[in-house]
């Protein structure tokens, strides 16, 4: 009679005592780990969590499965996830914790809790991992992101690359809390997407890509799958139609889109800024009505890019009138316009974004007129610019970009007048003209990336260049040791 309350005390000491947690190794204190982008704030406790790397189901802990797949390579935590909506929180902040008994994330949105997730990864993957399993060092991390959005831009037109290639890549930029992919999926080159009440735009258009090899396209259904990829990781696509310059493609596919009525031919050069769409024509705007229609109907994301750079044998007068006409198409199916800067010459509507790339003037045009701007500056964000003259890949027209440089601005204070309030964040475009394949995509991208990750998301009072490359010593091991071919950047030399 009176064993039985004893024995239930000791059992429940003992799973309080965990008899079976090995000490631990030497470990770094949770506030050192090198986590990129550094987050806001970290705290060190004592203790550790252990596990031996195959938990049974009732130990994994409520983690979702969008989140459980996040960490599915790692060996097994077990984690508990809690959302509170409506907490006056940024968007993606969260909050994590590891205690002897495992790893709870907190947050106020679905997106804080994949980021959550996404710091826990790189918790796990920079403490031991011994034959014993794993130790995880005590602490909390309290964070949330300096700009809503963080991007990254890959150009299929010039080069196209497949889905199963995108969504390697998805998977790479979401564990540095990259949130917005950019996808130019219209140029002189080629056709990206399908457009049902347009189809030789894909069956023409579709066909080509640089240096004349096969380019390909997406189906609507392949971008879907891309959408929701992207989406199970945290991630909005943002499509891009470039108009009214780098549409040889489309009017390759269609003889009635030319201001003379005569299909273009094919093009595989890179030359840029000599075709456009006549914008005296009803058809044009037929046209862009039906692809735009299409594509916001299987886009969730809020925005849709319009293009308008370089559109160097459009009239003026003409330009104006259809980038115009454009921002309310975007604006009637529901969408959010994004432009490159020059899109600013011809009025932009409300809540329209400037993403500034080569005209700083044309950007604070944008921010005097209440719009936002999108940091892509091509001589510290391009991910196609060479890093040094012996990158066996890339242009270097705006700049050779070494880590250091690609780290060393801040946005906030990079063009005088245009400051945090007006800045929606930061992209970094990786265009295509001398890309192949996925080990490409890496050597450009890789490691700049944790770079411009750790702009977009760690205030600037937290940045510092020489602990980053602390960080990023052991990134790039790990990078490594996955496969992924990241430039060996002579800045940790
Ligand atoms: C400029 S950036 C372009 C692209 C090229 C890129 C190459 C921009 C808006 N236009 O058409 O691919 O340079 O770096």
């Amino acid at each position: 009679m009176r064993l039985l309350p004893l024995l239930l005390l000791a059992s429940l000491l003992c799973t309080c005592d965990r008899a079976d947690v090995p000490p631990a190794p030497a470990m770094a204190p949770l506030e050192d780990l090198p986590l990129i982008p550094l987050p806001v704030e970290m705290t060190s406790a004592e203790g550790y969590y252990y596990s031996d790397g195959d938990l049974a189901p009732e130990e994994l802990g409520d983690a979702p499965d969008n989140v459980r797949e996040l960490l599915a390579d790692g060996p097994d935590v077990r984690l508990d996830v809690t959302v509170q909506e409506g907490l006056s929180l940024k968007k993606g902040a969260y909050l994590l914790n590891v205690t002897a008994e495992g790893v709870t994330i907190s947050a106020g949105d679905e997106a804080g809790v994949l980021n959550g997730a996404k710091t826990l990864k790189q918790v796990i993957a920079f403490s031991p991992n011994t034959e014993r399993g794993l130790f995880l060092p005590a602490g909390t991390i309290v964070d949330e992101p300096r700009y809503a959005y963080r991007g990254y831009m890959l150009d299929v037109a010039r080069t196209f690359f497949g889905v199963d290639t995108i969504k390697q890549v998805i998977g790479r930029i979401a564990d540095y809390k990259i949130n917005h992919l950019h996808l130019h999926l219209s140029d002189d080159q080629g056709w990206r997407i399908e457009i049902k009440s347009w189809p030789r735009l894909t069956e023409i258009g579709g066909l080509t890509e640089v240096d004349g090899t096969y380019g390909g396209f997406y189906t609507q259904e392949d971008y879907g799958e891309i959408v929701d990829y992207a989406a199970s990781r945290g991630i909005t696509v943002v499509p891009e139609i470039d108009v009214p310059g780098h549409t040889n493609a489309a009017l390759s596919a269609y003889a009635e889109l030319n201001a003379d009525g005569v299909a273009r031919e094919p093009y595989t050069g890179t030359d840029v800024g000599f075709s456009t769409l006549d914008a005296n024509k009803e058809v044009t705007y037929r046209f862009l009505g039906d692809v735009v229609r299409e594509i916001s109907a299987i886009t969730p994301g809020p925005y849709f890019h319009l293009g308008g750079d370089e559109s160097s044998v459009t009239p003026h007068e003409d330009y104006v009138k259809l980038v115009r006409r454009m921002q309310d198409t975007i604006v009637a199916y529901g969408k959010t316009p994004i432009g490159w800067d020059e899109m600013a010459v011809a009025g932009m509507v409300p809540g329209a974004v400037a993403q500034l790339w080569n005209h700083t003037e044309y950007a604070l045009r944008a921010q005097k007129n209440g719009n936002q701007v999108l940091m892509s500056p091509a001589n510290k964000a391009y991910l196609d610019m060479q890093y040094d003259s012996l990158s066996r890949i890339g242009l270097h027209w705006a700049a050779f970009i070494e880590v250091d440089q690609a780290y060393g601005w801040d946005p906030a204070t990079l063009t005088e007048g245009i400051s945090d309030s007006d800045i929606l964040g930061v992209e970094s475009p990786l265009w295509g003209e001398t890309i192949r394949n996925l080990e490409d995509i890496d050597y450009l991208t890789f490691p700049r990336l944790t770079a411009y990750a750790e702009l977009g998301w760690t205030p600037q009072r937290r940045r510092n260049y020489a602990d980053y490359l602390r960080r990023l010593a052991p990134h790039q091991t790990w990078l490594k040791s996955r496969g992924i071919a990241t430039y060996d950047t002579k800045v940790l030399k």
